[in-house]
């Protein structure tokens, strides 16, 4: 039994304002799902950020300002499929760089058919993949003292609460070394007419994995949700800049999970919050780097600037 999972889901069941982490959203199905939404017409955020990885390659590497005389580490925290990457893997292994690329995923089976893919693609990598939750995983870079890039890409710190993201930058600082660098890939704030959509496709795989999360609670909790008593609710509003996805009660209604021998009540039309998905600009960027050592050097757009890589520096 999965007793983070069971104790999560009943902390955040049991708040006056419900809410459910969306890391939970992450199990097979999940993966599936999210691979279908970066494929999405309206997910605009990995084609924009594919574009910037793709035409501004040489960009990149100019920022980065990296030495090509030292061996360095290529660090990617989240690396998922590698698609980006991959573009900028494949242009510094032409240009001769000295590097390892080291991958860190949640998901050993990511890593394994990353590892699979990247042999044959690019048979000159060393690829070192990590298993781990990125956020313990930095401790373990300390140990070594080679220069470091790290990537974090996707708008994967678009999922944090600011408080959260400004203790993960500070941890991400502090294991590193001054002059190593980080690829801070953002979605950045738009009109609600974009990012709105990006968050309630027409296909409803955005729904579909939102609801992933009840469908989890009912297998792995033995737990109730009737599925159809439920809608999905994302939400955005341009001046706060921040997207929040709920899942919203159709009726009043109880939930029994067996396995926390609990029953939950929900009002018709009570919330219940998954998801935070924050869009930047330099000044919230700014603020959250404030407490650590890292400052921007330099940001990249892609064609229809929705998004940024921001090149950071301790
Ligand atoms: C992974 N992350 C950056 C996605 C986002 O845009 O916040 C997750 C996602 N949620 C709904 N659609 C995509």
């Amino acid at each position: 039994m999965n007793t983070k999972f069971q104790n999560d889901i009943n902390e955040g069941l049991s708040k006056a304002l419900k809410s459910l982490p969306s890391k939970y959203f992450y199990d097979k199905t999940g993966d599936d799902l999210f691979v279908k939404i970066m494929n999405l017409p309206e997910y605009y955020l990995t084609k924009a950020e594919f574009d910037i990885f793709k035409n501004q390659t040489k960009n990149i590497i100019a920022a980065l300002d990296i030495n090509p005389n030292v061996y360095f580490e290529l660090i990617e925290l989240g690396a998922g499929d590698g698609t980006k990457t991959k573009e900028l893997l494949k242009v510094l292994i032409s240009e001769n760089f000295n590097f390892d690329y080291i991958p860190i995923d949640i998901s050993n089976n990511a890593l394994k058919q990353l590892e699979t893919n990247l042999n044959t693609e690019i048979p000159n990598l060393n690829v070192t993949k990590k298993q781990g939750d990125y956020f313990n995983v930095l401790d373990g870079l300390k140990t070594s003292n080679h220069p470091k890039v790290v990537l974090f890409l996707g708008s994967n710190i678009g999922n944090m609460e600011d408080e959260k993201a400004k203790r993960f930058i500070s941890k991400l600082s502090s294991s590193l070394n001054p002059n190593d660098k980080v690829v801070l890939g953002v979605d950045l704030i738009k009109s609600k007419d974009i990012v709105l959509p990006a968050y309630n496709d027409k296909a409803g795989i955005t729904k579909a994995f939102n609801f992933n999360l009840l469908n989890r609670i009912n297998k792995e909790l033995d737990a109730n949700f009737n599925i159809d008593q439920f809608s999905h609710q994302p939400e955005y509003t341009e001046t706060e800049g921040i997207a929040r996805s709920y899942i919203v009660s159709n009726t009043d209604q109880e939930v029994h999970i067996g396995a926390l021998n609990k029953t939950f009540q929900f009002k018709k039309g009570e919330k219940i919050h998954t998801e935070i998905s924050r869009k930047y600009n330099d000044e919230i960027l700014n603020s959250i780097l404030e407490n650590s050592s890292l400052r921007i050097v330099t940001k990249l757009l892609d064609t229809k600037s929705y998004f940024a890589d921001y090149i950071l520096i301790k």
